[in-house]
């Protein structure tokens, strides 16, 4: 069985079908701090296991393992970036002491699978944020000192720490990946890479947009599919295969003026601004772009989408989504 935490973010919604696909529909539990409201249900959530779990309550997730006998975490709960720098305390209550309640149930529980007890395995996404503004920003490697300057970037650094601890003290199962930003039509869920998606969205709705960095301000994406595919991978892939237990993983790097190029060619009228906030000096300390060639090596990883594809792709989806809207407020 397995027990996926954040269901409902921005990462869990689309990779919810996709995992009841590989697992089985009725063998995903899909969790989150609270059930979905009305705006945020996709039909994905049918007939679904569905429980309110807090992963600060380490009662509830022992209770959680125990009750359903997982055997796979892909624990998604998370608090981003720019809503970690507001709330950096609930930032590292979620991000920390969240990610030690799933290890310790995984690592304590062990559920018997042919015959024998074992620990569930984890899958735990961690960010390119683990880079601060001392690491080398170009072409960053996976083995670089890592001094995040952002609470979101320390817990996901403590997230990493703790899974290799886990599976070097204990022979836990922890797989992990630092995803670049990640680009989908769904809700952003108040990270910094999310200036594409608010670009998208006003320039389909008001042929102008703004972008809350800097135009020159080069950063690392994917698009939602390949970051979906590259957590599949890598949860499939022969652990023989695996040189560490956390993969730097990225598709392609962007600025805000790339992005507005992009649009262009696809709503040629647009105007952008560039009005950059407090998410400016968290994005001036990540890389400009990251050296995933062990992700490549290790296990066969291969993007798929480029900028120009990923703009298409959201303008089509967000378009269609608003024509529905209007059809189903008329
Ligand atoms: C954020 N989208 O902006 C996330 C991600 C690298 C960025 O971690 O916080």
């Amino acid at each position: 069985v397995v027990l996926v935490t954040g269901a409902y973010g921005q990462i869990g919604r689309d990779f919810m079908p996709i995992l009841r696909q590989l697992f089985g529909e009725s063998n995903v539990i899909a969790s989150d701090i609270a059930k979905p409201t009305a705006s945020k249900v996709v039909e994905t959530y049918d007939n679904l296991k569905t429980i309110e779990l807090d992963v600060c309550d380490k009662g509830a997730v022992r209770d959680a393992v125990k009750t359903f006998k997982v055997t796979r975490i892909v624990h998604l709960a998370t608090m981003l970036s720019a809503v970690g720098e507001k709330l950096p305390i609930k930032a590292h209550d979620v991000n920390v002491q969240g990610t030690l309640n799933i290890l310790e149930a995984a690592r304590e529980i062990k559920v018997s699978t042919n015959g024998s007890k074992k620990m569930a395995s984890v899958f735990a996404p961690s960010s390119i944020a683990v880079f601060g503004p001392s690491t080398p920003q170009d072409g960053t490697p996976d083995d670089v000192v890592c001094a995040p300057s952002t609470m979101y970037g320390i817990s996901k650094h403590h997230l990493e720490l703790l899974g290799n601890y886990y599976h070097q003290r204990y022979g836990l199962d922890f797989r992990s990946l630092r995803f670049p930003g990640v680009l989908s039509a769904s809700d952003p869920g108040g990270g910094t890479t999310d200036y594409v998606m608010d670009m998208y969205n006003e320039a389909l709705k008001y042929k102008q947009c703004t972008s809350f960095l800097s135009e020159d301000i080069e950063l690392p994406f994917m698009h939602m599919e390949d970051c979906l595919r590259s957590a599949i991978e890598l949860i499939v892939a022969p652990n023989n295969k695996l040189t560490r237990r956390v993969y730097n993983i990225t598709a392609f790097s962007a600025t805000p003026s790339q992005v507005y190029e992009s649009i262009k060619k696809f709503i040629p009228e647009v105007q952008a601004q560039y009005e950059p906030d407090f998410r400016e000096e968290i994005a001036l300390s990540w890389p400009n772009s990251v050296d995933d060639s062990f992700a490549r090596r290790d296990w066969g990883w291969q993007h798929a989408y480029d900028l120009d594809d990923i703009t298409k792709d959201i303008l089509d989806s967000l378009a269609a989504e608003r024509m529905a809207n209007m059809k189903r407020f008329r």
